[in-house]
Protein backbone atom coordinates (compact mmCIF):
# COMPACT_ATOMS: atom_id res chain seq x y z
CA UNK A 1 0.00 0.00 0.00
CA UNK A 2 1.14 3.35 -0.68
CA UNK A 3 0.60 5.97 1.46
CA UNK A 4 2.41 9.10 -0.85
CA UNK A 5 1.09 7.88 -4.35
CA UNK A 6 1.70 11.15 -6.33
CA UNK A 7 5.10 12.04 -4.88
CA UNK A 8 8.05 10.78 -7.24
CA UNK A 9 11.80 10.14 -5.84
CA UNK A 10 13.03 12.93 -5.12
CA UNK A 11 16.18 13.52 -7.33
CA UNK A 12 18.68 16.04 -7.22
CA UNK A 13 18.29 18.73 -9.70
CA UNK A 14 20.86 21.24 -9.10
CA UNK A 15 20.55 25.16 -8.64
CA UNK A 16 18.65 25.59 -11.43
CA UNK A 17 15.72 23.37 -10.91
CA UNK A 18 12.15 25.28 -10.22
CA UNK A 19 10.72 21.99 -9.57
CA UNK A 20 9.76 22.11 -5.65
CA UNK A 21 9.93 17.85 -5.41
CA UNK A 22 14.02 17.92 -6.21
CA UNK A 23 16.92 18.81 -4.47
CA UNK A 24 18.38 21.67 -5.06
CA UNK A 25 21.62 21.16 -3.06
CA UNK A 26 21.54 18.23 -1.73
CA UNK A 27 23.20 15.71 -4.30
CA UNK A 28 23.95 12.73 -2.02
CA UNK A 29 27.25 11.34 -4.26
CA UNK A 30 28.79 14.52 -4.68
CA UNK A 31 32.41 14.60 -2.81
CA UNK A 32 32.90 17.00 -0.43
CA UNK A 33 36.27 16.88 1.96
CA UNK A 34 36.45 13.31 1.20
CA UNK A 35 33.48 12.06 2.21
CA UNK A 36 29.88 12.26 -0.13
CA UNK A 37 27.60 14.85 1.20
CA UNK A 38 25.64 11.25 1.98
CA UNK A 39 28.34 10.43 4.35
CA UNK A 40 28.72 13.88 5.97
CA UNK A 41 25.24 14.22 7.12
CA UNK A 42 23.53 10.73 7.76
CA UNK A 43 20.12 12.35 7.42
CA UNK A 44 17.05 10.92 10.08
CA UNK A 45 13.43 10.87 9.83
CA UNK A 46 12.05 11.63 13.39
CA UNK A 47 9.04 9.24 13.37
CA UNK A 48 7.08 11.11 15.81
CA UNK A 49 6.89 14.41 14.09
CA UNK A 50 6.44 12.65 10.94
CA UNK A 51 4.11 9.87 11.55
CA UNK A 52 2.59 10.25 14.88
CA UNK A 53 2.22 13.99 15.12
CA UNK A 54 -1.82 15.32 14.16
CA UNK A 55 -1.03 18.95 14.03
CA UNK A 56 -2.95 19.58 17.17
CA UNK A 57 -1.66 22.29 19.65
CA UNK A 58 -3.68 23.76 22.85
CA UNK A 59 -6.07 25.84 21.19
CA UNK A 60 -7.64 23.26 18.35
CA UNK A 61 -7.56 19.82 16.87
CA UNK A 62 -5.30 18.00 14.69
CA UNK A 63 -5.42 18.71 10.69
CA UNK A 64 -2.94 16.34 9.28
CA UNK A 65 -4.32 14.70 6.48
CA UNK A 66 -2.68 10.90 7.09
CA UNK A 67 -3.41 7.88 5.07
CA UNK A 68 -2.61 5.44 8.25
CA UNK A 69 -4.95 7.45 10.21
CA UNK A 70 -8.07 5.44 7.78
CA UNK A 71 -6.55 2.85 10.48
CA UNK A 72 -6.92 2.54 14.59
CA UNK A 73 -4.38 0.81 17.43
CA UNK A 74 -1.89 -1.94 15.96
CA UNK A 75 -3.01 -1.57 12.38
CA UNK A 76 -2.22 1.61 12.44
CA UNK A 77 1.38 1.28 13.63
CA UNK A 78 1.84 -1.14 11.03
CA UNK A 79 0.75 1.09 8.48
CA UNK A 80 3.10 3.81 9.73
CA UNK A 81 5.88 1.20 9.22
CA UNK A 82 4.92 0.93 5.95
CA UNK A 83 4.65 4.43 5.16
CA UNK A 84 8.18 5.55 6.70
CA UNK A 85 9.59 2.94 4.41
CA UNK A 86 8.39 4.55 1.81
CA UNK A 87 8.75 8.13 2.62
CA UNK A 88 12.67 7.08 3.23
CA UNK A 89 13.23 5.54 -0.07
CA UNK A 90 11.36 8.52 -2.06
CA UNK A 91 13.90 11.30 -0.01
CA UNK A 92 16.39 8.96 -0.25
CA UNK A 93 16.79 9.40 3.68
CA UNK A 94 19.24 6.59 5.10
CA UNK A 95 18.26 6.55 8.59
CA UNK A 96 15.14 6.98 11.19
CA UNK A 97 14.77 7.88 14.71
CA UNK A 98 11.83 6.54 17.81
CA UNK A 99 10.72 6.28 20.57
CA UNK A 100 9.43 3.08 21.57
CA UNK A 101 5.39 4.37 22.01
CA UNK A 102 5.94 6.13 18.36
CA UNK A 103 6.24 2.55 17.22
CA UNK A 104 3.93 0.75 18.89
CA UNK A 105 0.79 1.15 21.03
CA UNK A 106 1.32 1.14 24.81
CA UNK A 107 -1.19 -2.03 26.58
CA UNK A 108 -3.03 -1.97 29.34
CA UNK A 109 -0.08 -3.63 31.44
CA UNK A 110 3.75 -3.66 30.82
CA UNK A 111 3.21 -7.38 29.25
CA UNK A 112 0.93 -5.52 26.73
CA UNK A 113 3.23 -3.11 25.51
CA UNK A 114 6.13 -5.39 25.17
CA UNK A 115 4.13 -7.64 23.22
CA UNK A 116 2.77 -4.80 20.77
CA UNK A 117 6.78 -3.60 20.44
CA UNK A 118 7.67 -7.07 19.53
CA UNK A 119 5.35 -7.05 16.85
CA UNK A 120 6.07 -3.92 15.09
CA UNK A 121 10.23 -4.35 15.71
CA UNK A 122 10.02 -7.55 14.07
CA UNK A 123 8.34 -6.06 11.02
CA UNK A 124 10.51 -2.99 11.03
CA UNK A 125 14.11 -4.86 11.27
CA UNK A 126 12.25 -7.20 7.97
CA UNK A 127 11.45 -3.68 6.46
CA UNK A 128 15.21 -2.59 7.23
CA UNK A 129 16.80 -5.61 5.68
CA UNK A 130 14.89 -5.06 2.38
CA UNK A 131 15.51 -1.33 2.05
CA UNK A 132 18.62 -1.37 3.56
CA UNK A 133 17.86 1.38 5.79
CA UNK A 134 19.13 1.47 9.11
CA UNK A 135 17.93 2.91 12.90
CA UNK A 136 20.33 6.19 14.09
CA UNK A 137 18.47 5.83 17.68
CA UNK A 138 15.93 4.99 19.50
CA UNK A 139 14.95 5.79 22.91
CA UNK A 140 12.30 5.44 25.28
CA UNK A 141 9.06 7.65 26.04
CA UNK A 142 9.08 8.20 29.70
CA UNK A 143 7.23 11.22 29.63
CA UNK A 144 3.49 11.46 28.29
CA UNK A 145 2.22 8.38 30.38
CA UNK A 146 0.66 10.08 33.69
CA UNK A 147 2.66 7.57 35.82
CA UNK A 148 5.60 10.24 34.54
CA UNK A 149 3.87 13.21 36.50
CA UNK A 150 6.72 13.26 38.81
CA UNK A 151 9.49 11.69 36.15
CA UNK A 152 10.89 8.79 35.94
CA UNK A 153 14.29 8.45 36.48
CA UNK A 154 14.34 11.37 39.17
CA UNK A 155 10.99 10.50 40.32
CA UNK A 156 9.92 10.61 44.08
CA UNK A 157 7.91 7.07 43.43
CA UNK A 158 10.04 4.05 43.77
CA UNK A 159 7.66 1.93 41.61
CA UNK A 160 7.15 4.42 38.60
CA UNK A 161 11.40 4.27 38.93
CA UNK A 162 10.74 0.38 38.63
CA UNK A 163 8.66 0.78 35.52
CA UNK A 164 10.89 2.89 33.79
CA UNK A 165 13.75 1.11 34.58
CA UNK A 166 11.78 -1.73 32.85
CA UNK A 167 10.43 0.61 30.10
CA UNK A 168 14.52 1.01 29.43
CA UNK A 169 15.56 -2.09 29.55
CA UNK A 170 13.13 -2.80 26.83
CA UNK A 171 14.31 0.31 24.74
CA UNK A 172 17.89 -1.60 25.11
CA UNK A 173 16.94 -4.66 24.02
CA UNK A 174 14.55 -2.87 21.26
CA UNK A 175 17.60 -1.29 20.09
CA UNK A 176 19.91 -4.00 20.01
CA UNK A 177 17.39 -5.82 17.83
CA UNK A 178 17.22 -3.22 15.14
CA UNK A 179 21.38 -2.53 15.24
CA UNK A 180 20.56 1.17 16.56
CA UNK A 181 23.55 3.09 15.95
CA UNK A 182 22.82 5.15 19.01
CA UNK A 183 20.55 5.25 21.91
CA UNK A 184 19.31 8.41 22.67
CA UNK A 185 18.57 9.92 26.69
CA UNK A 186 16.65 12.88 26.13
CA UNK A 187 15.11 13.50 29.99
CA UNK A 188 11.29 14.18 29.25
CA UNK A 189 10.48 14.94 32.58
CA UNK A 190 13.83 14.88 34.32
CA UNK A 191 13.75 18.34 36.40
CA UNK A 192 11.61 19.67 38.90
CA UNK A 193 8.83 22.73 39.51
CA UNK A 194 10.01 23.65 43.11
CA UNK A 195 12.53 23.26 45.90
CA UNK A 196 9.56 23.74 48.34
CA UNK A 197 8.60 19.72 47.52
CA UNK A 198 12.21 18.40 45.72
CA UNK A 199 15.64 16.90 47.01
CA UNK A 200 17.74 17.84 43.73
CA UNK A 201 20.60 16.12 44.85
CA UNK A 202 18.92 12.33 44.98
CA UNK A 203 17.09 13.06 42.38
CA UNK A 204 20.27 13.75 40.16
CA UNK A 205 21.66 10.52 42.06
CA UNK A 206 19.06 8.61 41.35
CA UNK A 207 19.08 9.28 37.69
CA UNK A 208 22.84 8.48 37.44
CA UNK A 209 21.79 4.88 39.16
CA UNK A 210 20.03 4.20 35.91
CA UNK A 211 22.17 5.24 33.92
CA UNK A 212 24.25 3.22 35.46
CA UNK A 213 21.92 0.44 35.27
CA UNK A 214 21.46 0.91 31.68
CA UNK A 215 25.33 0.46 30.91
CA UNK A 216 25.64 -2.54 32.77
CA UNK A 217 22.57 -4.14 30.87
CA UNK A 218 23.55 -2.79 27.19
CA UNK A 219 27.05 -4.41 27.71
CA UNK A 220 25.09 -7.86 29.19
CA UNK A 221 23.33 -8.18 25.92
CA UNK A 222 25.90 -6.61 23.47
CA UNK A 223 24.35 -3.66 22.81
CA UNK A 224 26.84 -1.56 21.47
CA UNK A 225 25.29 1.87 20.33
CA UNK A 226 27.03 4.98 21.41
CA UNK A 227 24.71 6.59 24.36
CA UNK A 228 24.01 10.31 24.13
CA UNK A 229 21.92 12.37 26.43
CA UNK A 230 20.12 15.30 24.68
CA UNK A 231 19.77 18.66 26.81
CA UNK A 232 17.15 20.87 26.99
CA UNK A 233 17.15 24.29 29.47
CA UNK A 234 13.53 23.98 30.31
CA UNK A 235 9.93 22.42 28.53
CA UNK A 236 8.28 20.39 30.19
CA UNK A 237 9.92 20.98 34.01
CA UNK A 238 11.02 24.60 34.56
CA UNK A 239 14.26 23.60 35.05
CA UNK A 240 15.28 20.54 33.34
CA UNK A 241 18.35 18.51 34.85
CA UNK A 242 20.50 18.54 31.68
CA UNK A 243 20.10 22.28 31.17
CA UNK A 244 22.58 22.40 27.93
CA UNK A 245 25.83 21.22 27.06
CA UNK A 246 27.90 22.39 30.33
CA UNK A 247 25.55 21.07 32.82
CA UNK A 248 25.21 17.71 31.39
CA UNK A 249 29.31 17.14 30.59
CA UNK A 250 29.08 18.48 34.19
CA UNK A 251 26.98 15.97 35.28
CA UNK A 252 28.13 12.81 33.56
CA UNK A 253 31.90 14.06 35.20
CA UNK A 254 30.17 13.91 38.34
CA UNK A 255 29.01 10.14 38.14
CA UNK A 256 31.76 8.41 36.40
CA UNK A 257 29.75 8.28 32.96
CA UNK A 258 31.60 10.69 31.02
CA UNK A 259 33.29 7.91 28.84
CA UNK A 260 29.89 6.10 28.04
CA UNK A 261 28.09 8.84 26.55
CA UNK A 262 28.32 11.35 24.21
CA UNK A 263 25.93 14.19 23.38
CA UNK A 264 22.77 14.88 20.90
CA UNK A 265 22.45 18.51 20.48
CA UNK A 266 19.33 19.99 19.51
CA UNK A 267 19.53 23.51 17.64
CA UNK A 268 15.72 24.78 19.20
CA UNK A 269 17.06 23.48 22.81
CA UNK A 270 20.10 25.80 23.09
CA UNK A 271 18.00 28.52 21.88
CA UNK A 272 15.78 28.06 24.69
CA UNK A 273 19.17 28.10 27.03
CA UNK A 274 19.77 31.09 25.36
CA UNK A 275 22.83 29.78 23.06
CA UNK A 276 23.63 29.60 19.63
CA UNK A 277 23.36 26.02 18.41
CA UNK A 278 27.34 26.65 17.21
CA UNK A 279 27.77 27.45 20.70
CA UNK A 280 26.51 23.45 22.11
CA UNK A 281 28.52 21.95 19.38
CA UNK A 282 31.81 23.92 20.48
CA UNK A 283 31.59 23.04 23.86
CA UNK A 284 30.65 19.31 23.22
CA UNK A 285 33.70 18.96 20.68
CA UNK A 286 35.94 20.74 22.93
CA UNK A 287 35.36 18.23 25.64
CA UNK A 288 35.06 15.14 22.81
CA UNK A 289 31.61 14.39 23.27
CA UNK A 290 30.00 15.48 20.09
CA UNK A 291 27.46 12.56 19.54
CA UNK A 292 24.57 13.86 16.87
CA UNK A 293 22.50 16.46 15.99
CA UNK A 294 18.82 16.87 16.16
CA UNK A 295 18.20 19.50 13.66
CA UNK A 296 15.64 22.11 13.92
CA UNK A 297 15.25 25.52 14.18
CA UNK A 298 13.06 28.09 16.86
CA UNK A 299 10.84 31.44 16.87
CA UNK A 300 13.24 34.13 17.95
CA UNK A 301 9.31 35.51 18.85
CA UNK A 302 8.46 33.00 20.87
CA UNK A 303 10.07 31.45 23.80
CA UNK A 304 9.12 27.21 23.60
CA UNK A 305 10.61 24.49 21.62
CA UNK A 306 8.14 25.05 17.72
CA UNK A 307 10.43 22.52 16.77
CA UNK A 308 10.27 24.11 12.80
CA UNK A 309 12.29 22.51 9.85
CA UNK A 310 16.01 23.95 9.54
CA UNK A 311 15.98 26.78 7.03
CA UNK A 312 18.38 29.24 8.58
CA UNK A 313 21.17 29.47 6.51
CA UNK A 314 23.54 31.25 8.56
CA UNK A 315 22.72 28.08 11.73
CA UNK A 316 23.10 25.26 9.10
CA UNK A 317 26.31 27.12 7.59
CA UNK A 318 28.05 27.81 11.42
CA UNK A 319 26.32 24.30 12.37
CA UNK A 320 28.37 22.49 9.34
CA UNK A 321 31.47 24.25 10.17
CA UNK A 322 31.53 23.28 13.70
CA UNK A 323 30.64 19.52 12.68
CA UNK A 324 33.23 19.64 9.79
CA UNK A 325 35.85 20.84 12.82
CA UNK A 326 35.03 18.89 15.22
CA UNK A 327 36.29 15.46 12.69
CA UNK A 328 32.12 14.52 12.04
CA UNK A 329 29.84 13.35 13.38
CA UNK A 330 31.10 9.58 13.84
CA UNK A 331 27.77 7.47 14.72
CA UNK A 332 25.85 10.12 15.08
CA UNK A 333 23.85 12.01 11.92
CA UNK A 334 21.09 15.16 11.41
CA UNK A 335 18.50 14.08 12.26
CA UNK A 336 14.86 16.23 11.57
CA UNK A 337 13.82 16.40 15.00
CA UNK A 338 11.12 19.02 13.46
CA UNK A 339 7.56 18.96 12.29
CA UNK A 340 5.63 20.89 10.03
CA UNK A 341 3.11 23.77 10.50
CA UNK A 342 -0.24 22.88 11.44
CA UNK A 343 -1.29 24.36 8.39
CA UNK A 344 0.63 22.52 6.17
CA UNK A 345 -1.35 19.60 6.68
CA UNK A 346 -1.38 18.01 3.11
CA UNK A 347 1.15 14.95 2.59
CA UNK A 348 2.79 16.43 0.10
CA UNK A 349 4.23 19.21 2.76
CA UNK A 350 6.12 16.35 4.53
CA UNK A 351 8.51 15.95 1.54
CA UNK A 352 8.48 19.86 0.87
CA UNK A 353 9.76 19.86 4.55
CA UNK A 354 12.06 17.78 4.41
CA UNK A 355 13.37 18.55 1.13
CA UNK A 356 14.11 22.59 2.86
CA UNK A 357 15.87 20.61 5.98
CA UNK A 358 17.88 18.40 3.94
CA UNK A 359 18.81 21.21 1.08
CA UNK A 360 19.66 23.83 3.55
CA UNK A 361 21.86 21.21 5.56
CA UNK A 362 24.02 20.79 2.67
CA UNK A 363 24.14 23.90 1.34
CA UNK A 364 25.33 24.80 4.70
CA UNK A 365 27.34 22.19 4.32
CA UNK A 366 28.82 23.56 0.81
CA UNK A 367 29.41 26.86 2.49
CA UNK A 368 31.03 25.43 5.68
CA UNK A 369 33.86 23.00 3.25
CA UNK A 370 34.46 26.65 1.96
CA UNK A 371 35.01 28.60 4.68
CA UNK A 372 37.44 25.44 5.66
CA UNK A 373 38.93 25.44 2.34
CA UNK A 374 39.33 29.20 2.12
CA UNK A 375 40.80 29.24 5.71
CA UNK A 376 38.36 32.07 5.90
CA UNK A 377 37.60 32.10 9.66
CA UNK A 378 40.80 30.36 10.53
CA UNK A 379 42.65 32.90 9.46
CA UNK A 380 41.18 35.38 11.38
CA UNK A 381 41.37 32.84 14.61
CA UNK A 382 44.82 32.48 14.56
CA UNK A 383 45.56 35.96 13.74
CA UNK A 384 43.68 36.97 17.06
CA UNK A 385 45.67 35.08 19.02
CA UNK A 386 49.12 35.46 17.15
CA UNK A 387 50.58 37.25 20.59
CA UNK A 388 50.48 33.62 22.07
CA UNK A 389 52.87 32.62 20.09
CA UNK A 390 55.99 34.57 20.99
CA UNK A 391 57.37 36.77 23.83
CA UNK A 392 55.19 36.60 26.76
CA UNK A 393 52.64 34.90 25.34
CA UNK A 394 54.64 31.70 24.69
CA UNK A 395 55.63 31.67 28.41
CA UNK A 396 52.34 31.75 29.16
CA UNK A 397 51.09 28.91 26.68
CA UNK A 398 54.49 27.00 27.57
CA UNK A 399 53.29 26.71 31.34
CA UNK A 400 56.42 29.05 32.44
CA UNK A 401 54.81 31.68 33.27
CA UNK A 402 54.42 32.88 37.26
CA UNK A 403 52.08 35.59 38.37
CA UNK A 404 55.79 37.19 39.35
CA UNK A 405 56.98 36.87 35.82
CA UNK A 406 53.90 38.28 34.67
CA UNK A 407 54.02 41.72 36.71
CA UNK A 408 57.68 41.67 35.76
CA UNK A 409 56.47 42.01 32.40
CA UNK A 410 53.49 43.96 33.13
CA UNK A 411 55.27 46.72 34.44
CA UNK A 412 57.89 47.78 31.74
CA UNK A 413 54.73 47.09 29.01
CA UNK A 414 53.01 50.50 28.86
CA UNK A 415 50.50 51.24 27.03
CA UNK A 416 48.92 48.42 26.41
CA UNK A 417 47.60 47.93 22.74
CA UNK A 418 44.48 46.31 21.79
CA UNK A 419 42.86 45.46 18.22
CA UNK A 420 39.58 45.83 16.55
CA UNK A 421 37.64 42.26 16.35
CA UNK A 422 36.11 43.17 13.09
CA UNK A 423 32.90 41.24 14.02
CA UNK A 424 30.75 43.13 10.94
CA UNK A 425 33.14 42.92 8.20
CA UNK A 426 33.70 39.05 8.92
CA UNK A 427 29.83 38.33 8.99
CA UNK A 428 29.36 39.93 5.91
CA UNK A 429 32.36 37.61 4.36
CA UNK A 430 30.21 35.01 6.10
CA UNK A 431 27.39 35.93 3.93
CA UNK A 432 29.28 36.29 0.32
CA UNK A 433 30.59 32.71 1.28
CA UNK A 434 26.84 31.86 2.10
CA UNK A 435 25.50 32.73 -1.50
CA UNK A 436 28.64 32.21 -3.52
CA UNK A 437 27.73 28.65 -3.40
C1 LIG B 1 11.98 17.05 22.91
C2 LIG B 1 12.87 16.33 22.00
C3 LIG B 1 12.69 14.86 21.94
C4 LIG B 1 13.95 14.10 21.87
C5 LIG B 1 13.76 12.60 21.97
O1 LIG B 1 12.13 18.41 22.89
O2 LIG B 1 13.69 16.92 21.33
O3 LIG B 1 11.86 14.57 20.87
O4 LIG B 1 14.64 14.37 20.70
O5 LIG B 1 13.05 12.22 23.07
CO1 LIG C 1 15.19 16.26 20.05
Amino acid sequence: MSYFKNIPAIAFEGKGSDNPLAFKHYDPNQVVLGKTMEEHLRYAVAYWHTFNANGSDPFGAGTMVRGWDQYDGLDRSKARVEANFEFMEKLNIPYYCFHDIDIAPEGATLQETNKNLDVIVAMLKDAQKQSGKKLLWNTVNMFTNPRFVHGAGTTCNADVYAYAGAQLKKGLEVGKELGAENYVFWGGREGYETLLNTDMGFELDNLARLYHMAIDYANEIGFDAQFLIEPKPKEPTKHQYDFDAATTIAFLQKYGLKDKFKLNLEANHATLAGHTFEHEIRTAAINGMLGSLDANQGDLLLGWDTDEFPTDLYSTTLTMYEVLKAGGLGRGGVNFDAKVRRGSFEAEDLFLAHIAGMDSFAWGLKAAVKLIENRTLDGIVENRYRSFKEGIGAEIVAGKATLKSLEQYALQNNPIVNESGRQERIRLMLSEVIFSV
